[in-house]
């Protein structure tokens, strides 16, 4: 491996407009804001990383302004001036500052663009390079597509029709507390055949589960994070007494929750996004945790822009990824998105993993200008 030294990293906190909002459980933001990380190398290599946050912190604690604070104070000090030969020195430095996992996510990301486009390999092949044989990428990600909490039950068919209609073959529908079972009924009454899935977003408690019960009759894949997001105990109460099989989202932070949620039977399924854990350092643990333990895994999304996609699709196309993942074209969040190429549904419900050298997409000046005023115009915060 050819090492990068970094010369210096700057952060760009950017602004798009939603093709189409996604209303969850705790509500929905009024643009998508995210923080764009830009690597340069004493090679003269760009690498590209990107924080992901939302604007408020509903699903995750950080958002952009929490997100630049840490980075230019704490964590691009770290990496200035020092050559990496893998992902894995530049995370073990991170490490060392607590918490704040998208922040340290973004970054990593970086060094991993910079580190694969020096070897002039794509990112998926890097990933690939840290596991064992029989773990290279498939060279593509199998996708499914996540919907927003919609006005009724007959506007909820007509989106997933319009999404059947483009190719996506797994349909995940956020639910909150009033909007669940009956309403699951209805689209599974109207829509027997397709392949749906539950979001709760962790809407629900305990003294729910008879309430939710009701939804084993539904043939359904799987229900994500129905408790609260710090949660792996009673999810492992609420397991047994559902057919339907638990995926923990905001629950797993790292490998040892999912270590602690395996021991304890709190979840049959993972959604693992590398953002929500810190990295593809530790993503690449976690995913030899779900090798070794035979558990269904799939990656998650946040509405990422193209650069933070691109490095999920990569993720995405390893062959331990054996669920379709919350990863969608481009179309269905950005118009235009950052990036260019555009991310295209395939055959098969697929998204193809580019064949450039890490990334595999490159980002447009002019739209990062234009991203970072609209963030100036409607960022509400001291920034
Ligand atoms: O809970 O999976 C979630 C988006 C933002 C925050 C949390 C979640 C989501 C999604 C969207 O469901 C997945 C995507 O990026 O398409
Ligand atoms: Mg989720």
């Amino acid at each position: 491996m050819k090492p990068i030294t970094v010369q210096s990293i700057q952060l760009h906190t950017i602004a798009l407009p939603f093709v189409e909002p996604l209303k969850t459980s705790f509500g929905n933001d009024p643009v998508k804001a995210t923080v764009l990380v830009e690597l340069t190398t004493a090679e003269g290599i760009t690498g590209w990383g990107e924080i992901t946050v939302e604007v408020a912190p509903g699903y995750a604690a950080e958002t952009p302004v929490t997100a630049r604070h840490i980075a230019d104070n704490f964590l691009i000090p770290k990496l200035v001036g020092k050559t990496f030969t893998a992902p894995h020195e530049a995370q073990a430095l991170m490490k060392r500052v607590r918490g704040h996992h998208h922040t340290r996510f973004g970054l990593e990301m970086a060094i991993w663009d910079a580190l694969a486009q020096a070897n002039q390999i794509r990112l998926a092949d890097l990933f690939a390079s840290y596991l064992p044989e029989g773990h290279a990428s498939r060279g593509f990600a199998v996708v499914g597509v996540s919907i927003g909490i919609q006005p009724s039950i007959e506007a909820t068919v007509a989106v997933i029709q319009k999404r059947y209609d483009q190719g996506y073959r797994r349909i995940k529908l956020k639910i909150r507390p009033g909007w669940d079972v009956e309403f699951a009924r209805g689209v599974r009454a109207a829509l027997p055949g397709i392949v749906m899935m539950l979001d709760a977003n962790s809407a629900y408690t305990l003294a729910d589960a008879d309430h939710l019960k009701q939804l084993d009759d539904l043939n359904l894949l799987m229900i994500e994070q129905p408790l609260a997001d710090d949660d792996i105990y009673e999810h492992s109460q609420l397991q047994p007494m559902l057919k339907t099989p638990i995926c923990l989202d905001e629950s797993m932070k790292s490998a040892s929750d999912l270590r602690l949620g395996l021991q304890l039977g709190a979840l049959r399924i993972l959604n693992l996004k590398p953002v929500r854990v810190g990295g593809y350092v530790d993503s690449l643990e976690i995913y030899m945790i779900c090798v070794e333990n035979k558990l269904p895994l799939w990656i998650g999304g946040m509405l990422e822009t193209g650069v933070g996609r691109a490095a999920n699709v990569a993720f995405a196309s390893l062959p331990g990824v054996t669920l379709p993942s919350d990863i969608s074209a481009t179309d269905r969040y950005y118009n235009p998105d950052v990036t260019e190429p555009p991310f295209v549904l395939s055959e098969g419900s697929t998204l193809r993993v580019p064949d450039a050298p890490g990334l595999g997409v490159t980002v447009q000046r002019d739209r990062l200008e234009q991203g970072k005023k609209l963030w100036a115009e409607v960022n509400p915060y001291v920034d």
